[in-house]
């Protein structure tokens, strides 16, 4: 594939710049550094990079002229929504034309017959959970970075998030996408029929392809009922096996919205962090969270679910919407904590590693990461989304040889290297540790016929 950041000279650079202020508007090209500065860096700040330009266009129209141009100059991009990433793929790395999906932020009226709602790539999660909630239905993917995140990052990561267990992750939601392909061209396909086998599943290949196939702008969504009643359960247990003993006794419930876990560690950063007080009476190495959510009440069911189960000793648990944002605080302000800890300890943007493993792997596999990151002299706060085996390994004082140990750990228990960030460029050099030759080779043909020039997020998901 092409060098796309030798391929601009001067002159077509110029000439580039031109065309695109045609096709946005000289406002919505930002080439000044301090205008494109917010869009050059990650969240966790461990990515970074100077952008050619950032470009902002309004809608579809705009977007297919953009690629078209970039197309045509051998320009390369990097297709950006809420810059909420955690794995480098929506930030410049060597010169790219930023293209910023935000102001593609329509919502069509909901669907209620349906239950379907068309998002522009640029509509925020919290925007999408309003809109369907006025209508009174839901959007089934919810993650801490709701305000920002947008719905063609979560389509670009197949983002995951809180209720998994509950909706699956963001493919299942996809029933349709609109996306520009790399040398401008549409593809539409928003019609939204739950029964339509006609050729190959774009919709779903494009879905969690991180950038790398073609700009998404637009996608489908199927909606889910709105639950009139929500409990949430936060449980103190002393081993991973016992909070493996809560998720048997619960996975049956129909009600099940949530299953989540974090530690004794993670737990203390977060209360130095917001000053939050402790959530349970005692002390407890591992703590799981558990929300239930029906159109009829769901405590009743939850608690016989729980009922005599050893490890239940210490819970606490809330019904209303106040007690229970309270409980999922201890959970999802570990990120930030985390990010406060690095920053604090001078240790540089901790290195996250989106892991899941089998559950019948998940106790030794933690110990295993403990150890490693003892044995490198690092700090290590796990968390995550049990139900799934979903850890998130976040390291702090790491290097890039104990990521390589650890998701060699990852590898060998038969788990995934990217549960649900994408694999970007953070994890793109151990693609083929859970990925064989013959599957690379079938996912770059894939790559090569959609994107021959090799223009769209260079770097992401294939190393070099
Ligand atoms: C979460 O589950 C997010 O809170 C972020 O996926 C995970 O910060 C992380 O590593
Ligand atoms: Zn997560």
């Amino acid at each position: 594939m092409s060098s796309c950041s030798e391929a601009v000279g001067h002159t077509t650079a110029d000439e580039l710049l031109a065309g695109l202020a045609r096709i946005v508007g000289a406002d919505h090209v930002l080439t000044d550094a301090d205008r494109r500065a917010s869009y050059e860096t990650d969240w966790t700040g461990r990515f970074s990079g100077q952008a050619r330009c950032v470009v902002r266009p309004a809608d579809t129209a705009q977007v297919s002229g953009v690629v078209a141009a970039c197309a045509a100059a051998g320009a390369c991009l990097v297709p950006q929504g809420g810059n909420t990433g955690l794995v480098g793929a929506g930030v410049p790395r060597a010169g790219e034309v930023v293209v910023s999906v935000g102001r593609l932020d329509r919502l069509e009226p909901v669907d209620t017959t349906a239950a379907q709602v068309t998002a522009g790539a640029g509509v925020t999660l919290a925007a999408l959970h309003a809109h369907a909630e006025a209508a009174g239905l839901a959007y089934g993917v919810d993650f801490a970075a709701r305000d920002s995140a947008t719905v063609g990052g979560s389509v670009a990561t197949n983002a995951g998030g809180l209720h998994v267990v509950r909706h699956g992750d963001t493919r299942a939601q996809v029933l349709g996408v609109e996306a520009v392909l790399a040398d401008g061209r549409v593809v539409r396909r928003l019609g939204g029929l739950p029964k339509d086998s006609t050729g190959y599943d774009l919709p779903g290949l494009l879905t969690g392809s991180e950038g790398t196939l073609a700009v998404v702008t637009s996608a489908r969504l199927r909606l889910r009922p709105l639950s009139r009643h929500r409990v949430v359960a936060l449980l103190g247990v002393e081993s991973t096996g016992e909070a493996l003993d809560v998720l048997a006794a619960i996975r049956g419930l129909p009600s099940l919205s949530a299953v989540e876990w974090f530690h004794d560690d993670g737990l203390r950063l977060v209360r130095q962090h917001s000053g939050l007080p402790a959530p349970l009476p005692g002390d407890h190495p591992t703590y799981v969270l558990v929300e239930c959510a029906g159109p009829e009440p769901v405590t009743e069911a939850l608690a016989a679910a729980l009922d005599g189960l050893a490890a239940v000793g210490d819970v606490a648990v809330a019904e209303d919407r106040r007690g229970r944002s309270a409980l999922w605080a201890y959970r999802e302000r570990h990120t930030e904590a985390v990010a406060d800890e690095s920053a604090a300890s001078n240790t540089g943007p901790p290195h996250k590693l989106d892991v899941a493993v089998p559950l019948t792997a998940l106790g030794n596999f933690k110990v295993a990461v403990r150890r490693r990151c003892a044995e490198a002299g690092a700090r290590v706060i796990l968390f995550g989304h049990l139900a799934e085996g979903n850890l998130h390994v976040n390291v702090l004082g790491g290097n890039d040889e104990l990521d390589h140990a650890l998701l060699l750990l990852v590898a060998e228990c038969g788990g995934s290297i990217s549960a649900e960030h994408g694999v970007g460029i953070a994890k793109a050099a151990w693609l083929p540790l859970v990925r064989d030759a013959a599957d690379r080779a079938a996912m770059l043909a894939i790559k090569q016929a959609l994107d021959p020039q090799g223009l769209l997020n260079p770097g992401v998901l294939f190393a070099g």
